[in-house]
């Protein structure tokens, strides 16, 4: 997959993209992650990317021009508004699973970069735009929502997680938060494993890490266990039966 990313901070991007599964994922070429820095295609003498609000009001907002001419840079070998543009931004509809498979399965992807108090509402006008918060908070510019959502996608790239890290049994694959896991030693600092992890009873195990997930989804999350597909057997052990 080919993923543009339009941004302010291209240094921002590598060493999360160099190390680890995005890394190997590149190296592999299975992910071709190209920068593009926005104000390289401002025209003025101080390369100047912001400016003041209409309006008035505090702050500053990414200006259209080096901006609509970069996406067209990266745009120019395809139909105009073919490809989806990715904006991130405060007031985008919030990142989730369903978003993240479905831009798995495209050729290409192209993430802009927001900052400052947002960016001239035309980009909107003239683009095939779709804006993405991904959560809600605010941070000091949208790189590091552009790296999640990067790193959210590629887990779904064949190839990119090795059998180890399959994203098949992950927390939202069945809609439900993991169980909690252990490894050595067996006891640490007064502290055991549950005995029936060590029991060696399969059976046991599954239901034992089937509750925990229950139980720990309606504690944490009880949006998402409302939404889960439960079986008889969840129901009982949730009831504690
Ligand atoms: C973007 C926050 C997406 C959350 C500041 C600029 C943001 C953000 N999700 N904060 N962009």
């Amino acid at each position: 997959m080919r993923i543009d990313i339009l941004t302010l901070f291209p240094d921002m991007f590598e060493s999360a993209f160099s190390a680890s599964i995005i890394g190997r994922a590149r190296q592999n070429g299975l992910l071709d992650i190209r920068l593009w820095d926005i104000r390289l295609f401002a025209t003025d003498r101080h390369k100047t990317a912001d400016d003041k609000p209409y309006g008035g009001g505090p702050g500053m907002v990414m200006k259209i021009e080096p901006l609509a001419a970069c996406l067209d840079a990266v745009l120019s070998e395809e139909p105009p508004l073919a490809l989806p543009v990715i904006v991130t931004s405060p007031q985008g509809r919030l990142l989730h699973d369903a978003l993240v498979r479905e831009w798995a399965g495209y050729e290409r992807l192209v993430l802009v970069c927001g900052h400052y108090e947002g960016i001239d509402e035309r980009l909107h006008q003239l683009y095939n735009t779709m804006e993405i918060s991904i959560g809600d908070y605010v941070l000091t510019g949208g790189e590091l929502p552009a790296m999640v959502i990067v790193d959210a996608v590629s887990r779904f790239l064949p190839g990119v997680l090795g059998g180890e890290e399959s994203a098949l049994g992950d927390c939202f694959s069945d809609g439900l938060l993991k169980h909690p896991q252990y490894s050595r030693p067996p006891l640490f600092r007064g502290l055991a494993v549950p005995s029936v992890l060590l029991s060696g009873h399969h059976e046991e195990i599954r239901l034992w890490r089937r509750r925990q997930a229950l139980l720990r989804t309606r504690e944490r999350r009880p949006d998402l266990l409302a939404k889960a597909a439960l079986t008889e057997e969840d129901l009982r052990l949730l009831a504690g039966l």
